[in-house]
């Protein structure tokens, strides 16, 4: 099951000739702005006119009609989730179902690469330690582990390193997430590194990888379906965990029950599900999906569509600093001198966030917002503001964060790569004063 939304598709293709189609909409071919014809149909099907229509790029899908929601049923799982793919099962979150400040097990997106383990027994789950920079091989059980190092709770931003792809043209093939894989839940485990210094890692140690115990989509038992990986630095770090828990309860069996790795800030496909194995490396991991086109970009920017040589691809590390409007949902109607109540959270990867503002009129104005601290190193951050519309009529409110470095959110879709990752271009919602 793959999802296509029609008038989405149509934009992909040709955005002005989109335009066109779909509402008669001219636009300056210099400025790509403006409507010279059309303004009135855009906005009979929006339901009240642009105000800030002059502004307004040329062959921009209005965010109003960029969604459709697609029921998905799983226990311990919100039926809104969108299911992208059922085989494996992928299914994503609408932003407004993101707005809590730490994400409850049931609105976290699903990313499986092959089938997750039927039967799961914690008694006798056992992970096993091992690779050429462990000097003897060790297993613990999950007792063990829980017992035998100091237990630590953190909240951890994980999203999936194509988050977005779904806006890449020409397009990557792959789920077409569009916002929101991502989630940042409160995960309960040890850290990775009590338990690497437990084994007593050799000086030459240079990536952890990880095995799970899902199977691939083949049914090949000789095949895995996902081995990736970290390098010893990020593996080290205080806030990278092996987790037995959620939000205070058990992982959820979509979500790795009973063991993950817990690893913020970095692709989502580091965070190992259903571990069973830790496999410290003298060398960079080259399990599956470590490879090839696999989690990594260009290390220089090509053109879109461009052909890649192998050698010239760059394992993705940390994210890029992002941004997700939580509420109001998309398309909200009210009284528009009313104050307008903006949230949602911001994150960047290994960095902090240092500022998110918010614009009603496409980029042309920024307001500043409230931004809180993260609740811990490598959590999303809440921004909050107050905007009052100008008039009644048809906004968008986009939101662009800026991180500790001073790097901030493209307005546009960032640097074109084959698979199509770390597309971190502005969230933008439609607001209707009436
Ligand atoms: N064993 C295993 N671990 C895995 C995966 C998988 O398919 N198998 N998917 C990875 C990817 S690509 C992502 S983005 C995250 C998603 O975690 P979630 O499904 O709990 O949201 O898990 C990662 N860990
Ligand atoms: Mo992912």
């Amino acid at each position: 099951m793959k999802r296509r939304v029609g008038l989405h598709a149509l934009y992909r293709e040709d955005p002005l000739a989109a335009d066109r189609a779909a509402f008669g909409r001219e636009s300056d071919p210099l400025s790509r702005r403006g409507f010279v014809r059309g303004l009135a149909a855009m906005g009979a099907v929006l339901g009240a006119p642009i105000v800030f229509h002059s502004a307004m790029p040329a062959g921009l899908i209005p965010a109003a009609l960029a969604d459709t929601p697609e029921p998905f049923a799983f226990p311990g799982k919100d039926p809104r989730l969108v299911v992208l793919n059922d085989r494996p099962l992928n299914a994503e979150t609408p932003p407004h179902l993101l707005d809590d400040p730490v994400t409850p097990a049931e609105r976290m997106f699903v990313r499986n690469n092959g089938i997750p383990p039927a039967q799961v027994d914690p008694e006798q789950w056992t992970l096993s330690l091992r690779g050429e920079s462990v000097p003897k091989p060790k297993s613990y059980t999950l007792a063990e582990l829980k017992r035998r190092f100091e237990n630590v709770s953190l909240q951890l931003l994980i999203e999936c390193g194509g988050n977005g792809r779904s806006e890449f043209l020409p397009p990557a093939s792959g789920n077409q997430w569009t916002l929101g894989a991502v989630a940042c839940p409160s995960f309960d485990g040890v850290r990775l590194r009590d338990v690497l210094e437990d084994c007593g890692i050799t000086d030459g140690a240079v990536y952890v990888g990880f095995e799970g115990a899902d199977r691939h989509l083949s049914g090949d038992e000789g095949k895995q379906p996902i081995s990736r990986g970290v390098p010893m630095h990020k593996a080290l770090e205080p806030e990278s965990l092996i987790a037995f828990g959620m939000n205070g309860g058990p992982l959820h069996p979509l979500h790795g029950h009973p063991l993950r790795l817990a690893i913020g800030g970095w692709p989502g496909s580091v965070s190992g599900k259903w571990l069973t194995g830790l496999l410290v490396r003298d060398r960079v991991h080259d399990g599956e999906k470590m490879g090839g086109d696999s989690y990594r970009v260009p290390c220089e920017p090509v053109a879109p569509g461009e052909t890649v040589a192998p050698e010239d691809m760059c394992i993705i590390e940390s994210m890029p600093v992002k941004s997700l409007v939580t509420h109001p949902a998309t398309g909200l109607r009210q009284p528009w001198d009313h104050p307008l109540a903006i949230r949602g959270h911001a994150w960047a990867g290994d960095r902090a966030v240092s500022r998110v503002d918010l614009s009603l009129d496409f980029g042309q104005t920024w307001t500043a917002t409230e931004l809180a601290a993260p609740a811990n190193r490598l959590a999303w951050q809440r921004f909050s503001a107050t905007l009052s519309l100008p008039s009644p009529g048809y906004f968008e409110v986009w939101a662009r964060a800026t991180d500790s470095a001073g790097v901030a959110q493209p307005m546009v879709i960032p640097g074109w790569n084959p698979k199509g990752y770390l597309n971190n271009a502005t969230h933008r919602i439609a607001v209707y004063g009436v």
